[in-house]
């Protein structure tokens, strides 16, 4: 009987962490995540999977960590003993990170190479390999310089979360090359579902729009509406980072649909789905606008395509039903449109059966 695998995640109370969680479990891993002590819970997105540690069935165990603090990170690798690790912890707000610099910087870029010198210092004594996934993100390619994106486009980050996240791409590409690791980089471009955190801007949309329809919000206020991006389904995108893991050689892949949407395109789709004009409920406000945006991403998922046999089972219009669909749900409105209820539930059933949002 071969080892059951063990897997080790960071970020595993966030939106691609729960995921990726359900992923592994059901390949029958092992998974453990580091969460940080909060004075409410926020393992919100886990407790439909989480089992009691004293049930021998339980695969899956959470540890107290951060990624600021090292000395805490190695006594976790050592105590698991992974042979996989995900690196998904951040601070992931764009926005938020232009407010906190330096925490966000310490996190997303001094928190990877924490981890990645522990696992160089844990296989040197050992001789173990980890297998090593960090969290790349298409806002490292930031100002527009070449359409689409691709692996071999320069970076051109415009925000202190895309700054570290470039330094945690090539902190990764350099372990890699100086000690062999296998480590790997996704540029995961923008992924969204119904458990997306509530500030990004498609679930801050899907959000507010359930509270439009159920009488208990009245306007809804947003930034730059003009903006594009290359959205995914978060399900879709945490296969990706599996298979990277698991091919002969370590590379780098951009995980993205190829296509691209405004946040006006993203309004409007959100707003139809409930017969609505979003021309009636969104006001500005500059609060939510960034010092520098980035205007436009798409990426080209060609190499993931051909070396990973990886490939979006999501398109844009199911995603916002989806996410549209779950937060009316949540209120407890079922219905107001009949093919897109349907349709919503097809693509929850059939193509990702047996999951939950
Ligand atoms: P979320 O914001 O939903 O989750 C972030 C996770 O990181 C949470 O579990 C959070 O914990 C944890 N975290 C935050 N700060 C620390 C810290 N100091 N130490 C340890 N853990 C910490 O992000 P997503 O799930 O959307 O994204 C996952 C990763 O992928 C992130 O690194 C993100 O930057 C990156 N990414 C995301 C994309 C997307 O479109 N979603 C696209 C490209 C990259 P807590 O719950 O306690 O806050
Ligand atoms: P992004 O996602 O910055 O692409 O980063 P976000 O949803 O925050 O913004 C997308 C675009 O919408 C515009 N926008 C607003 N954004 C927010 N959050 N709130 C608003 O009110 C609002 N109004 C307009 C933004 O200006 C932007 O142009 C996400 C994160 O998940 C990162 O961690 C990840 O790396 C990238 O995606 C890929």
């Amino acid at each position: 009987m071969t080892e059951r695998k063990r897997a080790l995640i960071t970020g595993i109370t966030g939106q691609d962490g729960s995921y990726l969680t359900e992923f592994l479990l059901e390949k029958d891993y092992e998974v453990h995540g580091i969460i940080r002590r909060t004075s409410t819970f926020n393992t919100d997105r886990l407790d439909h999977i989480y089992v009691d540690p004293h049930n021998p069935e339980a695969r899956l165990f959470l540890h107290y960590g951060d990624l600021t603090d090292g000395v805490t990170l190695r006594r976790i690798l050592e105590e698991i003993q992974p042979v996989e690790i995900y690196n998904l912890g951040a601070q992931s707000h764009v926005r938020v990170s232009f407010d906190c610099p330096e925490y966000t910087v310490d996190a997303v870029g001094m928190g990877t190479l924490r981890i990645l010198e522990a696992i160089r210092d844990y296989q040197r004594r050992t001789g173990i390999q980890v297998r090593f996934y960090q969290a790349g993100s298409s806002e490292m390619f930031g100002k527009v310089q070449d359409v689409p994106q691709r692996e071999t486009t320069p970076f051109y980050p415009r925000s202190p979360y895309a700054c570290a996240k470039v330094y945690a791409h090539w902190q990764t590409v350099n372990h890699r090359e100086s000690y062999g690791m296998f480590a790997c980089n996704g540029i995961l471009f923008n992924h969204e579902s119904p458990r997306r955190g509530e500030t990004f801007v498609t679930r801050k949309i899907t959000r507010a729009l359930a509270r439009i329809v159920a009488g208990t919000q009245k306007k809804l206020y947003l930034g730059n509406l003009d903006s594009k991006r290359d959205w995914g389904y978060a399900k879709d995108y945490v296969k990706a980072m599996w298979l990277m893991l698991q091919q002969d050689e370590p590379d780098d892949y951009v995980i993205a649909t190829g296509e691209t949407y405004s946040v006006k395109q993203f309004l409007e789709e959100a707003f139809r789905y409930v017969n609505l004009n979003w021309q009636d409920y969104v006001e500005f406000d500059e609060r939510y606008l960034r010092p520098t945006e980035v205007d436009l991403l798409i990426g080209d998922p060609t190499k993931a395509k051909q070396k990973l046999g990886w490939q979006p089972a999501v398109t844009f219009s199911e995603l916002v039903a989806l996410m549209v669909e779950a937060d009316l749900q949540a209120l407890g409105i079922t219905a107001t449109n009949g093919a897109g209820s349907q349709k919503a539930q097809d693509i929850a059933t059939i193509r990702h059966a047996g999951a939950t949002h």
